[in-house]
């Protein structure tokens, strides 16, 4: 059967309509079920060790167009409905954008899990089936809003399986319930992303935004990513989240090796773990528990059986993520795990008897990060940079103990879902110009090169750019309302909102920016400033943030004099497929971080690979573009990491003193609290905003905001020297190769999973 006549008995089946006279719904939901078929005539990917990710997020995005993409069935698909007056982009629009994680962590466990299974690789997704997951957001007087996501449909990519355990807490027991989602690889064969639900679980307990009884667990334990730790019960409810994730995932997992005949003894030559940093820790003590209770090991096996088995991964050096549980919570929601993680750490005490590399310390607080590290066999960072400063200052004690367990993975991306599917008329070109091989094998990007000096190639570059930003423009038109100018330059910062992240030392540019116009200094060029971002309800300065940029949203906007010059713009509900549209919209991609403090990032490389050219500080994976691409193709700017450290280290930043000797930054700090900003917006969160620039600034806005100025009028600058410019879109795609998750995966199997 053709696949058309396939999709034309499908659409006959559901709706008794000809595929002509459906609508875009219900064609979408006849597709999903064509594709859910293809998928299960796919073989399951096998052999003899397979590797488990287990992650609290998984932020997978859309599904249609990149399982279309690895079934090699776009083209085709996209072909016959346009036969028939239909638009494939249009009816990927209906899919609802799975809401099951926050940021780069769970974007960099979707973006492995389509490279395992393109490298044909056993290996399968473990997590949770949030129902609301990440909350959705909606500006409201230009503040954030938080509603719940409700994203599960009826039809779905989600099978429900009939595998259910039952999982006992201290104070009650639930039963589970398994859901999975294919996982299928370019080309190639299908794993799995098991999601795990309660079965007990009632959406109807949600009231009010994101509000619900916490102490309902029973009811509310999948409902939401991340609820509320701002006191006891949130913070017990994330444990409960976690150890169900992970004694389900143990139970799996065991299931799975009896199943093929495998000896629980080796389980490491048939599994390997891989922590998605330390939220599934858990799963430590839990499999040493069963082995113990349950399968007649002794502690002394059981535990070295699980070292060899399980890999840990860091993402983070900030003191606020590491996680430290109290014991005390322990004791309440995981008895059964607190003397195991007693044993864990008087064993490791014994070996190694400095404080500092105790799993519970002095305070009686479990440190999750530690339990890793000496009871996994691999530690890794997720950037050069990362990884260094893991092992010479953050994790340095444990470093000089166990030097043969760190090793570096630089993080990567799917090209399928980052420029395949985000980018066809790119790819388009790249594949015309180099051929096709580069799908698989990435560094053959490095082939463009030789185009350097071909105009002609340049300016196509140049008019896919244009075409992209118009396609932006019209969404955001029909989105948010909002008409942006696709001749001024389009300047992107779309990441979690976070303060090192630094998003407020973008806005204090804008000011700058603002008051130079004012002044009658217009840029050669109109600037459109576009940000993307979620705050963490909890976190009152990434709100006051969020408040700052819509403020100047509207000053910019309600300033004729002004706004033919600058726009400004922050997207509601910064998600995957809002990330899709705006990444091959950028001309310049902010990546202005407080160095030494974002890990790795990832929308840098997406970025990059889509021919924006870097503004960033040497942080993360930047300091490896910058190598890739020369420091011709790249601005980086601001103070080093070392000198970032030594900054902590002495306690010497004063932002005040940067503030006091800077008419520049006094300034444009001011205009926070100043008549205008007060008029367009409310005087509690800037004065709060003001007061913490001014007083706190833990992540040092003020030390980099004059080079930063610099540096950015400068990229502006040489914008206009258009030749050039291309000539670093194309470099910036050329090198981008080296991104590819597939690299990554590779390594990662190389060094930690050796699957085959
Ligand atoms: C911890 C304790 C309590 C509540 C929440 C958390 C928590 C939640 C989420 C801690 C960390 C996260 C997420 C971290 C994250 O997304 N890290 C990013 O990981 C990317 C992939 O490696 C890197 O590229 C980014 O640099 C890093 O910020």
């Amino acid at each position: 059967m053709s696949l058309e006549q396939n999709l034309n008995t499908l659409t006959k089946k559901r709706y008794k309509k000809s595929i002509e006279e459906c609508d875009n719904k219900e064609l979408y939901y006849s597709l999903l079920e064509l594709v859910k078929e293809k998928t299960g005539e796919k073989p399951l990917i096998e052999g003899k060790k397979k590797v488990y990710y287990i992650s609290a997020e998984f932020l997978i995005g859309k599904l249609m167009s990149n399982n279309l993409i690895n079934l090699g069935l776009y083209d085709e698909v996209e072909r016959l409905l346009a036969a028939k007056g239909k638009s494939l982009a249009e009816i990927e629009e209906i899919e609802p954008e799975p809401s099951l994680g926050n940021g780069g962590l769970g974007r960099l466990a979707a973006c492995f899990l389509d490279s395992i299974a393109t490298l044909g690789l056993p290996g399968d997704g473990i997590g949770l089936n949030y129902h609301f997951g990440l909350f959705k957001q909606v500006f409201k007087n230009k503040l954030q809003g938080v509603y719940k996501n409700n994203w599960i449909e009826k039809q779905s990519w989600l099978h429900k399986t009939d595998i259910t355990y039952t999982v006992e807490f201290g104070d009650r027991k639930v039963t589970s319930r398994l859901y999975d989602i294919d996982v299928v690889g370019y080309n190639q064969g299908v794993n799995k992303l098991h999601l795990f639900d309660v079965e007990s679980v009632d959406e109807s307990i949600v009231k009010r935004g994101i509000t619900f009884d916490k102490e309902d667990i029973e009811k509310n334990l999948t409902l939401f990513l991340y609820p509320d730790d701002s006191d006891e019960a949130g913070n017990l409810l994330r444990i409960y989240q976690q150890y169900f994730m992970v004694s389900n995932a143990a139970r799996l997992i065991l299931q799975e090796m009896k199943e093929k005949g495998y000896d629980l003894h080796r389980l490491y030559e048939h599994a390997v773990i891989q922590i998605n940093d330390t939220h599934p820790t858990m799963v430590i003590p839990e499999l040493i528990r069963i082995l113990v209770m349950e399968e007649d090991f002794t502690m002394a096996e059981a535990i070295e059986t699980v070292r060899k088995t399980c890999a840990y991964t860091n993402h983070t050096i900030l003191a606020e993520a590491l996680e430290k549980w109290p014991l005390s919570y322990l004791w309440k929601v995981v008895p059964q795990l607190v003397p195991i993680i007693k044993e864990l750490d008087r064993r490791a005490a014994l070996c190694f008897p400095d404080p500092k590399v105790r799993i519970i310390d002095g305070e009686n607080r479990v440190h999750m990060a530690h339990l890793d590290i000496h009871y996994g066999f691999s530690v890794n960072g997720v950037a050069a940079i990362h990884t260094d400063i893991l092992k010479e200052s953050e994790l340095n004690h444990f470093y000089r103990i166990y030097p043969e367990k760190f090793n570096n993975k630089t993080n990567g991306i799917t090209f399928r879902r980052w420029l395949l599917s985000c980018n066809r008329e790119l790819s388009g070109l790249i594949s015309e110009t180099i051929g096709e091989g580069y799908k698989q094998n990435a560094d053959e990007l490095e082939k463009l090169l030789s185009r350097k000096d071909d105009m002609v190639f340049l300016n196509r570059l140049e008019e896919i750019k244009m075409q992209k930003k118009r396609a932006l423009v019209a969404y955001i038109q029909e989105k948010e309302g909002v008409s942006l100018n696709p001749d001024s330059i389009f300047d992107i910062q779309i990441k979690r909102l976070h303060e090192y992240k630094r998003q407020q030392m973008n806005a204090l540019y804008i000011i700058h920016k603002y008051l130079e116009i004012k002044r009658g200094k217009k840029p050669v060029r109109p600037i459109t400033f576009i940000f993307g971002a979620k705050a963490a309800p909890a976190y009152i300065i990434a709100q006051d943030i969020i408040h700052l940029i819509l403020v100047l949203q509207d000053i910019v906007a309600s300033d004729p004099e002004v706004s033919p010059y600058m726009q400004v713009l922050m997207v509601e509900n910064y998600n995957v497929s809002y990330a899709e549209k705006l990444i091959p919209a950028c001309d310049i991609s902010e990546q202005i971080s407080l160095a030494s403090k974002e890990a790795s990032g990832t929308g840098n490389m997406k970025f990059m690979l889509n021919g924006a050219v870097t503004l960033g500080t040497a942080d993360g994976a930047n300091v490896e573009i910058a190598d890739l691409v020369g420091e011709d193709n790249i601005y980086i700017f601001g103070e080093k990491s070392e000198q970032v450290i030594a900054h902590y280290a002495k306690a010497d930043y004063v932002s005040r003193d940067y503030y006091e000797k800077s008419p520049v930054i006094k300034e444009a700090v001011d205009f926070i609290v100043g008549s205008q900003a007060l008029k367009a917006g409310h005087k509690k969160n800037l004065e709060r905003l003001y007061k913490e620039l001014l007083n706190k600034d833990w992540f040092m806005t003020l030390l980099d905001l004059e080079d930063y100025i610099a540096v950015k009028d400068k990229i502006f600058e040489d914008y206009e020297d258009r030749e050039k410019w291309k000539r670093m879109m194309l470099t910036n795609i050329a090198k981008a190769g080296f991104f590819s998750s597939d690299r990554t995966i590779t390594e990662y199997n190389r060094d930690i999973w050796k699957l085959k």
